[in-house]
């Protein structure tokens, strides 16, 4: 049967057809796991926050009963449902409502404001959008009603509403949509399960749809990489709706192993180390500059006790040798390197990998039926070992974004490899090393400069913290190299002149020189909590300066 949604690329016949013969694709929806783990342990525990504590046989529960609800009130299989939650057990029960529903969750996240939402609302023309009251003193009822102003296919607001919180005119709250739950056709495992949102998007967001059989496959082959069980705890620490703590083994990696979600409201070591000793959580994944916080938090001592976790996942940016190598003596944890996009590819370095594969290097694909290959300019595959531009196709990487054209003349070969955008070379031993994004070049005078390679040299100071080097339009060079700068020590700000010295004396190029130091106490993040090399261009064309 082949999926109904309009705007859907699928993989081509052949492809499909090999992918479910070596049942790789097995024909499983997500809300047939669900019901077959609640079926099997009813009373084990399956989500965990600061206020609940359910057993699968209540997210089950649940997840049919508000179906059930949403059913009622008009929202139909193939809708498509903005989500936008922090991390709190209710997420988990209102993306499995809707996959029980067929409806299909587009993955919001809570850092999004009405200059992300309008247009993502818009692309999927959503009809509803299921978001809290309040969340770190955001009002995000507002926000949603803003988005329903201005998109008119988007019909119902609904929100998870707190204790003694007040439901605003024009929305609805959740809870009265708990039903008794009713049997609902449900959708197929070639269907769209949702859509996801690619990472650095301008204009018209590209939307990733992604169907049940596909991203079963690869929820279940990371749970298999990360040995995952049923005495699995998963703290979910980064915003849940992001692919990584998603599926990456992820939640839904925690819960296809029959084991536990836990979900912190913020990744703070404050908040979140008292949480791992609370929940017992064995496995969590960061990214880079997160996990900087907790190692230096560790490396202070007198933490809570953090010995349940055994082990930490870095991923979502370049994580650094210096920082690699620090995690895992700081934190008692076996780090796991993950380098993956939601449109599909996913690499991991191996549990029993040797140190040096684990520290220098972002791992190597999940399945054996990924295809990648590292091309130039022009397609053509480079020498092995060369950098270059990653490529790839595989059993759960998308052909095409949804309903965008344009995105995918860009973005797929014309056999419909999807061009990662990420310049990458392949070590001997088969693991990709990232050596930046095809963007994230200086380009000074025709001088290529990575970003990621003289960030390596910055971080070795002892008077830096962390750094972002960006380029800057520069009327004769075309680009100058400015270095963002986080301190040490913020009595101790480093100077042009020392930042150069030092680097030059590590032997680099000297047109790899930073043109400017600009000494700044915390980077602008994305969503997601990677550092935003966009606003920091921002910040320069604001007039910050640097010496
Ligand atoms: C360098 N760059 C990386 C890494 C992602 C697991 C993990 C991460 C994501 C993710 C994900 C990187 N080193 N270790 O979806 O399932 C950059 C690359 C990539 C882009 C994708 C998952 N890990 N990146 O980050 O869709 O540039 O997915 O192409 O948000 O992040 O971003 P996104």
């Amino acid at each position: 049967t082949e999926p109904a949604l309009a705007g859907f690329t699928p993989w081509p016949a052949d492809l499909a057809d090999r992918y479910r013969a070596q049942n790789l694709w097995t024909g499983e929806t997500f809300g047939e796991v669900l019901a077959a783990r609640a079926a099997a342990a009813p009373d084990r525990i399956a989500v965990l926050d600061t206020a609940n504590s359910w057993s699968y046989a209540e997210l089950h529960h649940r997840a049919r009963s508000l179906a059930a609800g949403l059913a009622r009130l008009g929202i139909t299989p193939g809708d498509r449902v903005l989500v936008q939650l922090p991390n709190r057990a209710e997420f988990v029960e209102v993306i499995f409502a809707l996959f029980e529903l067929g409806a299909l969750p587009v993955f919001c996240l809570p850092a999004h404001r009405a200059a992300e939402l309008v247009p993502i609302a818009e692309a999927a023309a959503a009809t509803a959008v299921i978001t809290c009251r309040t969340h770190q003193r955001f009002d995000y009822a507002a926000l949603a009603a803003t988005v329903r102003e201005n998109v008119p296919s988007l019909r119902h607001v609904l929100l998870v509403l707190d204790e003694g919180q007040e439901l605003p005119e024009g929305a609805r709250d959740i809870a009265e949509f708990r039903d008794e739950p009713v049997e609902l056709p449900g959708p197929s495992a070639g269907d769209v399960a949702f859509l996801q949102l690619s990472g650095g998007s301008t204009g018209i967001p590209k939307l990733i749809a992604r169907t049940h059989d596909d991203y079963l496959y690869s929820v279940r082959r990371s749970a298999e990489i990360c040995e995952l069980d049923s005495d699995t705890v998963y703290l979910a620490t980064l915003p849940v709706a992001h692919n990584f703590p998603m599926s990456s083994p992820g939640i839904l990696g925690a819960l296809w192993a029959g084991g536990a979600v836990a979900m912190t409201p913020d990744p703070t070591p404050a908040t979140a180390f008292p949480l791992i000793e609370r929940f017992g959580v064995t496995i969590t994944g960061l990214v880079p500059p997160v996990a900087r916080l907790w190692t230096e938090r560790a490396e202070a001592g007198d933490t809570p006790d953090l010995s349940s976790l055994r082990i930490l996942q870095v991923g979502g940016a370049r994580c650094q040798d210096e920082l690699a190598r620090r995690i895992g003596p700081a934190l008692g944890v076996t780090l796991q390197q993950v380098f993956g996009m939601a449109e599909g590819l996913v690499c991991y370095t191996r549990l029993d990998d040797p140190i040096d594969v684990v520290v220098s290097t972002q791992g190597r694909p999940m399945s054996e039926f990924d295809q990648i290959a590292v091309v130039d300019d022009n397609g053509v595959e480079v020498v092995p070992g060369e950098q270059g531009n990653l490529i790839t196709q595989g059993p759960y990487t998308i052909r095409g974004y949804y309903d965008n054209p344009e995105a995918d003349a860009r973005s797929f070969t014309a056999d419909g490899w999807y061009r990662t955008g990420d310049i990458v070379s392949i070590r001997p031993d088969g693991n990709l090393v990232v050596a930046g994004r095809a963007g994230d070049w200086v380009n000074r005078g025709g001088e290529k400069v990575s970003a990621e390679e003289l960030e390596a040299h910055l971080l070795e100071h002892p008077g830096i913290r962390d750094a972002v080097i960006v380029g800057t339009p520069d009327p004769v060079l075309g680009q100058r190299i400015c270095a963002f700068v986080q301190p040490a020590d913020p009595e101790q700000r480093p100077t042009l002149t020392a930042v150069r010295k030092f680097v030059r004396e590590r032997g680099v190029a000297a047109w790899k020189m930073p043109d400017a130091v600009v000494v700044i106490e915390e980077f602008p993040e994305t969503g997601v909590g990677k550092t935003s090399r966009k606003e920091l261009r921002q910040l320069l064309t604001e007039g910050v300066h640097g010496n």
